[in-house]
């Protein structure tokens, strides 16, 4: 609202944009009011026109106003303001904060994300499958694991849509889903969620090469048409096995990269391939999960691969275990028991393709896509351990236990 003697300019907002309502009479009108307007569509005088605006042509006089519902005096000035709060505040107020149109901006563009893998997922001929998310167990590893009360047993929120997804393929053979999955986190860091969102496909009769192909093809396409501030460098996918990454960036040998050599090898792939994207390969087989499958050639390293962009892993997959002997003795190898994965491995028994997949993290891809520096910008309602819409405190942990609200 601004007030011009005894004219009110309004910008009113719909799902369609911006116009700017011009009001005669003195109106009790209040930012972030709901109304109902009608009115006359005029062209604006000439010099009033504001050429940021794809109605900026225009304007509506209002002849009848009709307050659907009154907001409260806003906590804080929503046009400039809202942007410069610090990151608590603007979640504090997220229900608020996600109004301002530039933060809106952010989950427009992580629609049309998951509209984008989406569409690549159908033309690779996955069928969309929706899985659990209370699980019997680990998949990604045992230290991250969120334990529920089920009923008088344990039960566990799901790292990953992993085993449900594998179990599919002997069904369609290719299938995606966009799940959600749950990291009990024990850091607090600026790319990790205890609440994430995944973009998984899965595809039988498939191997290693073909898997990277498809995947590069796929992230590519998935930012190709969105428009962000800074276009993303899109050349040929340089691919490199860990060890050739540690070669380039001169660290030693380890069994992954650090955050740092994340960014390190990324602006290597800018400078020298001008992409935005590099592909990792053959991690150690132990440093990852049990069912990926390691390299016939050196079984110590495995067939496996992480997608970076501008410095962050924003995807990881695999070539999976498909023969049922070696699942279940790298499960035993692991020090894990095979009766705990029985439905996941009765898949195996009775024939499955050779098989792999991968998963996109959507909330990492949304945030190096837009340069934001803190993943919490790229969730709705983000979920960390220190925050479940409000922030945690010790004396709402005990109230928890007490009402069981947060
Ligand atoms: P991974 O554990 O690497 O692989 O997860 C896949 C992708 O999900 C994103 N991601 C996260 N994003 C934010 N916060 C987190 N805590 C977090 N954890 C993961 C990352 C990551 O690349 N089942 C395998 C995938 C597969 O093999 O198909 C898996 O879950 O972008």
């Amino acid at each position: 609202r601004r007030d011009h003697g005894k004219l009110i300019f309004i910008d009113l907002r719909d799902r369609s944009g911006i116009i700017q309502i011009v009001v005669k009479e003195s109106q009790q009108l209040r930012l972030e009011d709901v109304i109902e307007v009608a009115g006359v569509v005029n062209k604006r005088p000439a010099k009033m026109v504001n050429k940021n605006l794809p109605t900026g042509e225009v304007e509506v006089a209002a002849k009848t106003i009709n307050v659907l519902s009154k907001a409260e005096t806003l906590p804080f000035d929503m046009g400039t303001e809202a942007l410069s709060l610090e990151l608590p505040t603007l979640l504090d107020w997220r229900s608020l904060t996600l109004r301002h149109l530039k933060i809106k901006g952010i989950f427009a563009v992580q629609a049309q994300i998951m509209e984008n893998f989406r569409k690549l997922a159908k033309e690779l001929g996955c069928t969309e499958i929706v899985v659990p998310t209370i699980v019997s167990g680990a998949t990604e590893g045992g230290a991250e694991l969120f334990a529920i009360d089920y009923y008088d047993k344990t039960a566990y929120l799901s790292q990953s849509p992993q085993l449900y997804k594998q179990m599919m393929v002997p069904i369609f053979e290719r299938v995606w889903t966009i799940a959600k999955a749950y990291r009990a986190e024990p850091s607090v860091t600026t790319r990790h969620l205890t609440e994430t969102t995944q973009m998984d496909c899965e595809l039988g009769f498939v191997e290693f090469t073909e898997l990277l192909d498809i995947l590069e093809e796929m992230a590519i396409k998935m930012v190709k048409d969105i428009k962000a501030d800074d276009k993303v460098a899109i050349g040929k996918i340089p691919r490199l096995t860990l060890k050739e990454a540690q070669r380039i960036i001169n660290v030693q040998e380890d069994k992954d990269l650090s955050p740092q050599d994340e960014v390190d090898i990324c602006s290597w792939a800018k400078g020298k391939h001008g992409s935005d994207f590099v592909t990792i390969t053959h991690f150690p087989t132990l440093a990852k999960p049990f069912y990926t499958m390691p390299d016939p050639k050196n079984p110590q390293s495995s067939l496996s691969y992480d997608l970076l962009f501008r410095g962050v892993e924003i995807l990881s997959g695999s070539q999976r275990i498909n023969d049922y002997e070696k699942l279940v003795k790298n499960i035993k190898e692991r020090g894990m028991n095979p009766d705990n994965f029985e439905l996941y491995l009765q898949a195996f028994r009775y024939g499955m393709p050779p098989e792999g997949g991968f998963s996109f993290g959507l909330e990492r891809l949304t945030m190096k896509l837009l340069n934001l520096a803190n993943i919490r910008e790229a969730s709705l309602f983000p979920r960390d351990m220190e925050r479940v819409d409000v922030r945690l405190s010790s004396h709402e942990k005990k109230n928890s236990k007490e009402t069981g609200r947060h």
